[in-house]
């Protein structure tokens, strides 16, 4: 098979490390492991060093580059972080556009394409990543790139006329056309994303590929971690109480403040539930560069203080909040014990979190998913709980449902849910793109 290219603004450590990981990492690799592989991007790292950093394991090998600290500061936290993340989150308002960032994120894909060029033979195929890279493959172009390219969007594409607020808006989308094949995650995605682009005259396929996880394996993680120490200290902790979990990075587009909000509405409505439950929210910090995850920060941190001093017991606290990291493996066993998981994002690529707590489940006694409707994850998960995540009330009511929910029903649910989950397997996502890919009609010049 020949040799594949995957491009991505950050890129996972070689070895799994067990900590932390984004999405991307996770749903990458799964995709990738018994292939040739040449993952190529930034490294986390500011210096003025202009030549990538190589190193390989196994069959993959990675190529690094530094970024300046003006590049970090322009290209990732002001373009893309706070322009381009909160528009394709349909939150024009919190978007911020300076054209020096704008130029700044141009030329940091140039940077890119200049330094993969050399590394790249001719029978490479392609895979670029998200939002990060809109005009990579353009540029490649131009530097004569004639591989197969494509490009999978891992986060929404709003409406057009939403996107078009975006300043040069055209320039992004005639960029497209370089591309061979574009994923994203929803059917509404990709309606929104070929009408903008049709509007250019660019006619790149889009098709619909749902980013999977590998559900098995992370039911076995999750299991084991039940009976590791850390488990059962938290296990025990918890007093018998029945656990309502969150995990997410902390992000405007994941809807916290209206979910501590729905949480409290529970408390006060359903006073049954007063001491028999406790709410676990994991959100460890992310861009704290940007302001407005800082001011994000602020007012959770005080509806915490608010809740718990309105509702706590002598001795129950009904809400716990770290902003810290977890491991991974942490984290399964948190979701495997989890009663009712809150996943309630504003809007939401699609959503991992939920997929790996449907993973996590015991068979003889699932939980419940409360899930966002604008998560791309709530088209494929259908015994969830769908909720409106604006609607802090709908919350509590859905709270009382998945509380008070029949084991019967329970079961029903997380069955359907987790079949489809295995079905798909870890790596569908990705051998159904390549493979389209494959098929795809070449954009390539001459
Ligand atoms: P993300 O925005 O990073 O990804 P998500 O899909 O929720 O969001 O994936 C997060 C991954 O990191 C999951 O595997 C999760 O377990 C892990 N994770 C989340 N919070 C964590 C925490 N606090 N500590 C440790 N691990 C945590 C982007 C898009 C998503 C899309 C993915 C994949 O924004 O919509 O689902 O890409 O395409």
């Amino acid at each position: 098979m020949a040799r594949l290219v995957i491009v991505s603004n950050r890129v996972p450590p070689l070895r799994e490390s067990g900590a932390a990981a984004g999405g991307l990492t996770v749903a990458l690799q799964e995709a990738v492991k018994r292939r040739e592989l040449l993952w190529f991007g930034w490294s986390g790292e500011s210096s003025d060093s202009k030549e990538p950093r190589m190193s390989s394991a196994g069959n993959t090998t990675h190529a690094l580059l530094d970024l300046t600290t003006a590049e970090h500061r322009l290209y990732y936290s002001g373009f893309c972080n706070g322009m381009l993340w909160p528009l394709l989150h349909y939150r024009f308002g919190l978007a911020q556009f300076r054209r020096t960032e704008e130029e700044a994120w141009r030329a940091v894909n140039r940077r890119f394409a200049e330094a993969l060029i050399p590394l790249l033979r001719e029978d490479d195929t392609i895979w670029i990543h998200d939002f990060h890279l809109f005009p990579l493959a353009a540029i490649l172009r131009e530097l004569g790139a004639k591989q197969r390219i494509g490009f999978f969007l891992h986060v929404p594409f709003p409406p057009p006329a939403v996107f078009a607020a975006l300043p040069r808006a055209e320039a992004l989308l005639k960029d497209l056309a370089a591309i061979d094949l574009i994923g994203v995650q929803t059917d509404e995605d990709a309606r929104h994303l070929a009408e903008a682009m049709q509007q250019q005259g660019v006619d790149t396929p889009v098709g619909v590929f749902p980013v999977g996880i590998h559900a098995e394996g992370f039911a076995r993680i999750a299991e084991a971690a039940v009976g590791r120490k850390d488990g059962i200290r938290f296990q025990e902790s918890l007093s018998g109480r029945r656990l309502i979990f969150g995990v997410d990075r902390l992000d405007y587009s994941k809807g916290l403040p209206q979910r501590l909000a729905g949480y409290a509405d529970l408390l006060k409505r359903f006073p049954q539930h007063r001491g028999k439950v406790t709410f676990l929210q994991v959100a460890p910090i992310s861009r704290g560069e940007v302001s407005h995850y800082r001011m994000l920060r602020r007012e959770l941190d005080e509806m915490v203080g608010r809740i718990n001093g309105e509702f706590a017991e002598v001795d129950w606290v009904p809400l716990r909040w770290t902003t810290r990291p977890v491991q991974r493996r942490t984290l399964a066993g948190f979701l495997r014990i989890t009663r009712v998981a809150l996943v309630t994002p504003l809007r939401d690529g699609m959503n991992l979190v939920a997929k790996e707590f449907v993973a996590a489940q015991p068979p003889e006694d699932p939980g419940v998913l409360i899930l966002s409707r604008f998560a791309g994850a709530a088209h494929e998960l259908e015994g969830a709980v769908k909720v409106n995540p604006n609607d802090p009330d709908e919350i509590a009511e859905a709270l009382d449902l998945a509380l008070t929910m029949p084991l019967a029903e329970r079961k029903a649910r997380w069955r359907q849910d987790f079949d489809r989950l295995v079905e798909a397997g870890p790596s569908g996502w990705s051998r159904a793109f390549l493979a389209d890919l494959n098929r795809a009609e070449f954009a390539a010049p001459g």
